[in-house]
């Protein structure tokens, strides 16, 4: 593998799964195939999840990792071409990336959406300088669009979890208070389809995801309707997708909040979230303590997707 930014790099989920299971198994089995080697985490953004598995991940293949924070001791970087660089950013992505490249041999990348701009933002342009500038593999740890190692991890998760072969599996939208974007929501969109599980989006009217996300996932806009006979609820707010709303907060209404009400309708569904999660706008105390919810175990696997990512680049290096 050359990059990993998308369920298409990671090939057949069901070789991805069993290379997950085994890895659980011993996930020091592979410790000498990242010796001398160096990966290098790039953090545009902040993370504890991400950060931590994705370390420990590469411990577990015996690499040595560099982590750096851009916005925390790095020179504040330009990104956009043909500016001229008066301003209060000294350095220029496009010398920093072939520079961090010289350092290592993976790279790691997180970088938001900045909801600026939705075509730089759907184009990838950061991530994707650093695929092409940098010389070295590129795996994404939340990227603008995408973060393919929360979704692997949630798809071994329902893998685990799961008590019928075609679990019915529900995203449902949930308020927040400042506006988050759309990668989780995209990107686990992308897995359940590649899944090929019932699949069922729920959210308020103007908070439609971009429909290649959606692909052949059924919209539902009622959360209650949605939530029927569920198996899996994986619930995260994102801002709005469409057109000149693109970025902003159309709806902080809490009945959308997931709880006992929308879960007692459910076919006794596991709970799910990415994390970090805030209670009581997301979802009730009740309900992410239950026994249904599943997000420490869903957290748990970040370092399993992650080791399998990282030692699938390793035997792709030349
Ligand atoms: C981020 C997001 O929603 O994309 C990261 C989630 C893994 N969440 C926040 O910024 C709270
Ligand atoms: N789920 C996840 O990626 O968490 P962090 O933002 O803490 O890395």
């Amino acid at each position: 593998m050359k990059k990993f930014t998308c369920v298409q790099d990671i090939g057949d989920l069901k070789v991805a799964l069993a290379e997950a299971l085994e890895i659980k198994k011993d996930r020091f089995k592979y410790v000498e195939l990242g010796r001398n080697k160096t990966l290098m985490m790039i953090f545009f953004n902040s993370s504890l999840r991400t950060r931590l598995s994705t370390q420990k991940a590469a411990m577990n293949l015996g690499m040595n990792v560099m982590v750096l924070d851009i916005n925390q001791g790095a020179w504040k970087l330009e990104t956009e071409r043909g500016v001229i660089m008066d301003g209060d950013r000294p350095e220029h992505l496009l010398e920093a990336i072939p520079v961090m490249g010289c350092y290592c041999d993976i790279i790691g990348v997180r970088s938001f959406a900045q909801f600026e701009n939705r075509e730089f933002d759907y184009s990838e342009t950061i991530i994707n300088q650093f695929i092409k500038y940098s010389g070295r593999p590129v795996f994404s740890m939340e990227a603008a669009t995408r973060h393919p190692l929360q979704s692997f991890a949630d798809f071994i998760t329902i893998e685990e979890y799961k008590r019928k072969p075609r679990p019915k599996v529900v995203l449902t939208w949930a308020p927040h208070p400042r506006a988050l974007p759309q990668a989780v929501p995209n990107s686990f969109a992308e897995w359940m389809n590649a899944a090929d599980y019932d699949f069922v989006i729920t959210h308020p009217h103007g908070y439609e995801l971009a429909p290649e996300f959606v692909g052949n996932a059924k919209v539902e806009y009622d959360q209650m309707k949605a939530f029927e006979g569920a198996d899996f609820i994986y619930a995260k707010n994102w801002a709005a997708y469409s057109g000149d709303n693109y970025g902003k907060i159309l709806s902080t209404d809490r009945s959308w909040t997931v709880g006992e009400r929308q879960m007692g309708i459910t076919d006794d569904a596991y709970f799910m979230h990415c994390l970090p999660v805030r209670r009581n706008m997301i979802v009730t105390d009740d309900v992410i303590e239950s026994a249904q919810s599943i997000v420490i175990p869903e957290a748990a696997n970040r370092e399993i997707s992650a080791t399998v990512v990282i030692k699938r680049l390793l035997e792709g290096l030349e």
